[in-house]
């Protein structure tokens, strides 16, 4: 546990997989590295981080939930879910601290089925196609709004 603010950052399916396929997508950082770099910034920020993956919907859902008063900031990619769930943008509306939706890869500039999220209508901000960069400028974000 400690003392300092918690930032959870969620990852959903198949994003255990990043770095390892898809280099041209998704780039070669793997989800450790992505890990590791926010908590190297979450420390000059002052904010401890607590970086999650998981392939169920369920478990993101209840991870969510779990975190709703012990943490003082979201990062969420929600993966493919992003664009199909109704019962993840649910959990996310009743998470009170600030949420922040990020994407490594231009959703907008993909297949039209990826223009859509359930879960920019409920995140105080999206980052899409800056990387794996995207979660550290979601981590300064967070550490503005929560000052
Ligand atoms: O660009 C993103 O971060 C996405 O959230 C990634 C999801 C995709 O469904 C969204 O439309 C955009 C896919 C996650 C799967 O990640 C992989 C990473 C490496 C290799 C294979 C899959």
């Amino acid at each position: 546990m400690s003392a300092l603010p918690t930032i959870l950052i969620l990852n959903g399916p198949n994003l255990n997989l990043l770095g390892l396929r898809e280099p041209h997508i998704y780039g070669h950082d793997t989800l450790a590295d992505v890990g590791r770099d926010c908590a190297e910034l979450g420390r000059t920020l002052g904010l401890h981080t607590d970086l999650r993956q998981t392939n169920a919907e369920h478990h993101l859902i209840d991870l969510i939930h779990e975190h709703r008063t012990s943490t003082a900031g979201l990062i969420i990619n929600p993966g493919g879910l992003t664009h199909t769930s109704v019962a993840l943008m649910d959990a996310l509306g009743a998470y009170p601290p600030p949420i922040i939706e990020v994407h490594i890869s231009n959703i907008h500039r993909r297949e039209s089925f990826r223009h859509h999220s359930y879960v920019s209508l409920v995140a105080d901000g999206v980052i899409a196609g800056c990387g794996t960069q995207g979660y550290r400028l979601a981590l300064q974000r967070l550490a503005v709004l929560i000052a």
